[in-house]
């Protein structure tokens, strides 16, 4: 079954809920909602990917991520850090996170495979190519899923290399990262494509500017519909999980999802993790 990844972004400049959690103990009591709505998966960020921000300083983002990661593991929660700094992600670790979400995949920083293969972490591996201040220079394919895929795989061995056993890595397209509209739209056409690596597979859609120009220029809060109906489309496709703002959105189109191949849903409190 699909899970549902929440997003905690602990940043002031996040394009949809910048500033919104910064404080810890808001943060924190914004996790236990997610996680009340249907969330199995907390991703906590300190650094916002944002197309054109500039970069958090690693004192800064230490200071932000780990007293979120360890309250929220102290009490048995699944954590995944959002991280593309190897220090960063070995603090997480060791302060209980299950998970390193590596938007670069490990390109960004040499230290990341090795830290994440010593430690029993899965690793989120997404498709980047650069920095996002380059990524609408970066956005050049001659076929963007094949592209995509071949870059993931080429990735994916380098890791493998450095000591992490392909059942720990999870694949994402990585949507709106170095690809224009169409780039994304075509990606999710082909989502099947990037199932039968051996992997599981990610997806974040939630409130990404193409659906804001889908529906008109709508701004990112108004995006949650469009990104459930994505969610859906991603639940047929067996992806392992969705990573979101609205918890409740996914989790209902999974719902009926599930429901419509004849799934009976999970009873409360139970997940498939
Ligand atoms: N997108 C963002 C940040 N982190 N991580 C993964 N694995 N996949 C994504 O698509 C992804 C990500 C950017 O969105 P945000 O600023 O709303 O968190």
């Amino acid at each position: 079954m699909t899970l549902v990844m929440g997003i905690l972004n602990v940043t002031p400049d996040s394009f949809s809920d910048g500033g919104a959690y910064l404080d810890t103990e808001v943060a924190i009591a914004h996790a236990r909602a997610m996680l009340a709505a249907g969330a199995t998966i907390i991703d906590v960020g300190g650094e916002s990917t944002r197309p054109g921000s500039s970069r958090v300083g690693l004192e800064d983002e230490l200071a932000r991520v780990v007293p979120i990661v360890a309250a929220l593991a102290a009490d048995g929660v699944t954590v995944s850090v959002d991280t593309m700094r190897a220090k960063v992600a070995s603090a997480a670790i060791d302060s209980g996170a299950r998970i390193i979400n590596d938007v670069s995949g490990g390109l960004a920083d040499p230290d990341m495979l090795g830290v994440v293969a010593q430690s029993s972490a899965d690793f989120v591996l997404m498709h980047w190519r650069d920095h996002s201040e380059r990524f609408q220079a970066t956005a050049d394919y001659d076929d963007v899923v094949a592209d995509v895929l071949g870059e993931l795989l080429a990735q994916r061995d380098r890791a493998v290399e450095a000591g992490l056993a392909p059942e720990r890595i999870i694949l994402d397209p990585g949507l709106g990262f170095s690809k224009n509209w169409d780039h994304n739209w075509t990606l999710l056409r082909h989502l099947h494509r990037f199932e039968g690596h051996g992997h599981r597979v990610l997806v974040g859609a939630s409130r990404k500017a193409f659906l804001g120009e889908l529906l008109g220029g709508r701004e990112p809060l108004g995006r949650d519909g469009a990104t459930a109906a994505v969610s859906f489309w991603a639940a047929q496709h067996g992806v392992w999980a969705v990573r979101t703002h609205d918890v409740t959105g996914q989790a209902d189109a999974i719902a009926v999802a599930r429901r419509l191949h004849r799934e009976a849903p999970l009873p409360d409190g139970a997940h498939s993790w």
